[in-house]
């Protein structure tokens, strides 16, 4: 197993790639020229990311609960190997296991343009064995700078097919949740959850003045948060992904959920790159799925 010690004698970066204990957990904290970021080895859970002289891109609650087994409210969670509840098993985690387990380091590399690459690749234990009984690796890959790179890969080293759910279930730092609009998705259907489920078609840019949670299916667009008193926009240029899932808790959900810190749903925006609902994924013997995602920020 990997300590603090074996990770900074082997992966550390002078300078750039430090791995840290906090409250129980590993943390590869990482600055280099063009921003500051920390990933958990749990869950290879990004836990935040700042472009150097910017206001962070990745929102992480200040009530944030870091603690083993337990999945960290922001960042970017990983969703493996389903998305949302379990098909059958209501016991089973909510979002899959991948999230709360932890994860080995298995590669790191200071980049020629002056970012910093990691890899991070799942290890599978008795328990999600035991909800999950098929052969496959599970590798996450971040090239974190100016822009942040993040691509999950599935290699189904089995010899049947495997069907996978998955995202990036990215939470964004925003100005005002009120003041921010989405873009890419007009015409775009989607699942609306919050009104039973109701089918519907995205008219125009999403803006958020109540809990919205909404996954739109069957796009591969790029989508923009554009955040005018922040005077910025994110892109979110997916590969990989049908579906992009749009959610805001609002007031009374963000209450009940307890970690979202005192309004801290007004400074959040979750805009995730998914396979949900009929965009899983089916990944024959020998075969990899990727769901790749570049975040860049445009002035
Ligand atoms: O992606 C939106 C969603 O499925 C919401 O329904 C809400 O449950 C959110 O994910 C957070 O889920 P979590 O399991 O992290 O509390």
């Amino acid at each position: 197993m990997q300590t603090i010690e074996t990770l900074n004698a082997r992966y550390g970066i002078a300078h750039h790639v430090t791995f840290k204990e906090s409250v129980g957990l590993m943390v590869a904290e990482l600055d280099n020229v063009h921003a500051t970021a920390s990933i958990c080895l749990q869950g290879a859970h990004l836990m935040t990311w700042t472009p150097k002289g910017q206001q962070p891109v990745i929102w992480l609650s200040p009530a944030a609960k870091l603690a083993p087994g337990k999945s960290i409210r922001g960042g970017v969670p990983v969703c493996w190997p389903w998305f949302g509840p379990h098909a059958t098993q209501s016991s089973f985690p909510g979002h899959g296991f991948a999230r709360t387990v932890l994860w080995e380091v298995i590669g790191t590399k200071a980049l020629k343009d002056g970012a910093t690459w990691l890899a991070f690749r799942l290890i599978p234990t008795e328990a999600t064995r035991a909800q999950w009984p098929h052969s496959c690796e599970l590798v996450l890959q971040a090239a974190i700078g100016a822009t942040l790179d993040m691509d999950l890969g599935t290699l189904n080293t089995g010899s049947t097919p495997i069907t996978i759910g998955d995202a990036l279930h990215t939470y964004f730092a925003v100005s005002d949740i009120a003041q921010v609009a989405i873009h890419g998705l007009d015409g775009t259907p989607y699942i609306d959850k919050v009104n039973g489920s109701a089918q519907k078609q995205q008219a125009g840019p999403v803006n958020i003045y109540q809990e919205v949670d909404r996954i739109y299916y069957n796009t591969d667009r790029d989508c923009l948060i554009d955040d005018p008193a922040w005077k910025r926009r994110i892109r979110i240029a997916k590969l990989g992904s049908r579906s992009t899932v749009v959610w805001n808790p609002w007031v009374d959900k963000a209450d009940k959920m307890g970690d979202l810190g005192d309004d801290g749903y007004l400074n959040m925006l979750c805009v995730e790159s998914c396979n949900a609902a009929d965009d899983v994924v089916i990944v024959p013997p020998g075969k990899s799925h990727r769901l790749s995602v570049r975040y860049s920020v445009l002035a």
